[in-house]
């Protein structure tokens, strides 16, 4: 098999990517490993930039997210049972907070993908990849259906696989450097057939630690709650579930509305970055390059803006034959996610209860949230990074 950029990975990185190169009348094809319906019944992320909504509109896939999303003017804040309602787009000039989940973003792309002639080899896995620092680079795959080795040819291949990937591993090592941040709490996320409690989100920070109260659609709501990463679900009855969050929650006339809890997991929570994000003709984008602790909203829309600067960059060679405006891809993508992932641990260490802290880093964070509701332009800085940064001009 041959296409212009092998792509392997169908998840927001990889599926935007497609959209934007068959724009830019580039070919690609999509090897993902899990089924059509696995990948569109995986439960993630839920709140989208301003400009990333903007984008699924330009790209003629906005009709759905019209109809169905969620679009708030702003965000709660919750501390010493008190809430603080941070206006978002009158501190934006008018942007909105996106709430559409993740598998619906990922249907309307695949649906749209596959009605424009676009090729995504579902239950096929990436093996190796061969060749990147030469001109033909070659990926490696399996279909589980035949269970033999097949190679697809191209001329660039961007490993938008996830943290766990192959795709980071393919560069060497001695060309990578690697940030982590381990964080000593995870979340309990649960979803509940249950109404709306508050008409936004609520991010609170009270005696026990985090939680935040967020949404899927009218009928379905979204929680989590700080908990020890390595606890096993099973402790976790519905019971005490909703005794934390009520907890955790509840103000002074205001109780959160119960429902059965039709869904629960745990997730750790880590800051990673990887440079460089490319090596010859591989490019990394997304979770296989980054990862953030969910409490800013940013890791989709990081993968987003990570494969805006890759369609554009190899929109400009396919018209000019200059290879040299690759060079420019890891800086460019680095200096924004180094900003998302500033903003996402400063929410994180702001929101937690972190036992390895001090009675005076617990002060702090409380004068950091108290500072959002008493100075307009403290508010307004976690506005714009809330709702995505603008783009850097002339340098993505
Ligand atoms: P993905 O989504 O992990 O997709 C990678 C795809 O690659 C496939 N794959 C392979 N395919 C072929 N061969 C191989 N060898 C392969 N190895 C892997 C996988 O099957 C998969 O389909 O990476 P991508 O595209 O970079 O997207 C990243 C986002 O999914 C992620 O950052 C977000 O979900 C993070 N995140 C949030 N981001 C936001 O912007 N806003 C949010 O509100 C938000 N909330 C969240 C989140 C992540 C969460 N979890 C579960 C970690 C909330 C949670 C709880
Ligand atoms: C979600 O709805 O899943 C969600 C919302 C906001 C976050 C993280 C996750 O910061």
């Amino acid at each position: 098999m041959r296409t212009q950029v092998g792509i392997i990975g169908a998840g927001p990185a990889g599926l935007f990517l497609a959209h934007l190169l068959h724009r830019a009348g580039i070919s690609s094809v999509i090897i993902e490993s899990r089924s059509r319906e696995e990948v569109e019944g995986t439960v993630r992320a839920g709140v989208l930039e301003h400009w990333v909504a903007e984008l699924i509109k330009d790209l003629g896939l906005g009709e759905r997210m019209l109809r169905e999303a969620h679009f708030h003017d702003g965000i709660t804040l919750q501390w010493n049972r008190q809430r603080h309602h941070v206006d978002i787009a009158a501190l934006t000039g008018g942007k909105h907070v996106t709430v559409y989940p993740q598998h619906e973003v990922l249907k309307d792309l695949i649906a749209g993908l596959l009605a424009r002639g676009g090729e995504i080899l579902f239950g096929a896995r990436a093996a190796a990849i061969h060749g990147a620092d030469t001109e033909t680079p070659s990926v490696e795959f399996c279909r589980d259906a035949t269970n033999t080795s097949e190679m697809l040819h191209c001329d660039y291949i961007a490993a938008t696989d996830g943290f766990h990937g192959p795709g980071r591993q393919a560069i060497p090592a001695a060309k990578r450097v690697e940030y982590q941040k381990i964080y000593p709490f995870g979340w309990l996320g649960i979803l509940t057939k249950a109404p709306l409690s508050w008409h936004e989100l609520i991010y609170a920070n009270q005696q026990d630690g985090f939680a935040l109260l967020s949404t899927r659609s009218p009928d379905v709501q979204r929680m989590y709650i700080q908990c020890d990463p390595a606890d096993d679900i099973a402790a976790w009855s519905d019971a005490r579930i909703w005794d934390e969050l009520h907890a955790r929650l509840d103000t002074e006339g205001w109780a959160l509305t119960e429902g059965p809890i039709f869904q629960k997991g745990i997730i750790p929570l880590r800051s990673f970055v990887c440079e460089t994000m490319r090596h010859g003709r591989l490019f990394l984008a997304g979770d296989a390059a980054h990862i953030v602790p969910p409490t800013g909203a940013k890791g989709l829309n990081l993968a987003v803006a990570d494969v805006r600067v890759l369609s554009r960059l190899l929109d400009a060679v396919h018209k000019t034959g200059d290879l040299s405006v690759l060079d420019r891809y890891s800086a460019t993508c680095l200096r924004r996610i180094w900003k998302a992932e500033r903003f996402s641990w400063y929410m994180t260490t702001m929101l937690h209860k972190n036992d390895e802290d001090s009675d005076f880093e617990r002060r702090i964070h409380f004068a950091e949230l108290d500072l959002i509701r008493t100075s307009e332009s403290s508010a307004r800085s976690l506005a714009e990074n809330y709702v995505g940064l603008p783009f850097d001009n002339g340098h993505e």
